[in-house]
């Protein structure tokens, strides 16, 4: 049975989960504790980041959501998660790039920063148990990791306001993806389940969610994640929302 290695709430973990499911291939989904899963994936996997998603599949582990993808097009090449046309791959592989390196990471620092704002909406973001941890238990332990993933993911204030305040522009690149055929085509592929998942994330914040959810870019990450676990009271300070709200549809009408 193939193995999808995760942490709770991970986005790009949802992506690849995503994408096996697009696949048709059969898989278990283990969220790690996020104390242990350092050492798990480090030393326990051998794997040479600390990070999931890691894929164990056909004897092997793969680390990386874009690594991930390449290789379930090797394993099971149909339905393609990537444009046999040369020139439209290319635009695709740009995309799902631009989504890994420069989408993923202000996301994380959004929600880490959230979640040590406030704890209570840990726990939506587990399911039952966490390796066999109950949820509760694992949610109490949850605070001092994040607290160190807020170190060292930088997810100071600054960082946060000003990603919040990015995020009318980055949903926008999405969106001229979206208007050039490059993303939210016919048939889902990587870039898709890369940034949709990313985006539906976003979505789980009760703040954020009326600003954006009637973006081209949020019917996107709906239609590649149709479901995410989590939901998080509002928590961002109003003043960090303006730009978002200044520029949201809602604001117009
Ligand atoms: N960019 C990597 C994801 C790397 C990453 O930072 N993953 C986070 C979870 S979203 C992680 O494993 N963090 C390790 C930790 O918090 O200990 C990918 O797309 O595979």
């Amino acid at each position: 049975m193939t193995r999808l290695y995760g942490l709770p709430g991970s986005h790009p973990t949802t992506a690849v989960q995503a994408m096996l499911e697009r696949k048709g291939i059969d898989y278990r989904r283990i969220d790690l504790v996020p104390f242990l899963a350092r050492a798990i994936v480090r030393r326990g996997m051998g794997m040479p980041q600390n990070t999931v998603p890691v894929l164990a599949v056909g004897g092997r582990r793969i680390q990386g959501s874009r690594e991930i993808a390449r290789e379930l097009d090797r394993l099971r090449p149909e339905p393609p998660l990537f444009p046999a046309d040369p020139e439209r791959r290319r635009a695709a592989e740009e995309a799902e790039r631009w989504g890994e390196e420069e989408l993923q990471h202000p996301i994380r620092q959004i929600s880490l920063w959230a979640m040590r704002a406030d704890r209570a909406p840990i726990r939506s973001y587990m399911g039952r148990s966490v390796m066999g941890v109950p949820a509760a238990a694992a949610a109490r332990l949850a605070p001092p990791f994040i607290a160190r993933g807020v170190r060292v993911n930088e997810a100071t204030d600054e960082a946060v306001r000003s990603s919040l305040a990015a995020l009318d522009s980055m949903l926008g690149r999405v969106e001229e993806w979206i208007a050039a055929g490059v993303l939210d085509g016919e048939e889902l592929g990587a870039a898709d389940f890369q940034i949709g998942a990313s985006v539906r994330l976003l979505l789980t914040f009760q703040d954020l969610r009326p600003l954006i959810e009637d973006r081209p870019a949020c019917r996107l990450a709906r239609r590649a994640v149709p479901g995410y676990r989590g939901d998080a009271p509002p928590v961002f300070p109003p003043a960090w929302l303006e730009p978002l709200r200044s520029s949201s549809p809602a604001a117009a009408r």
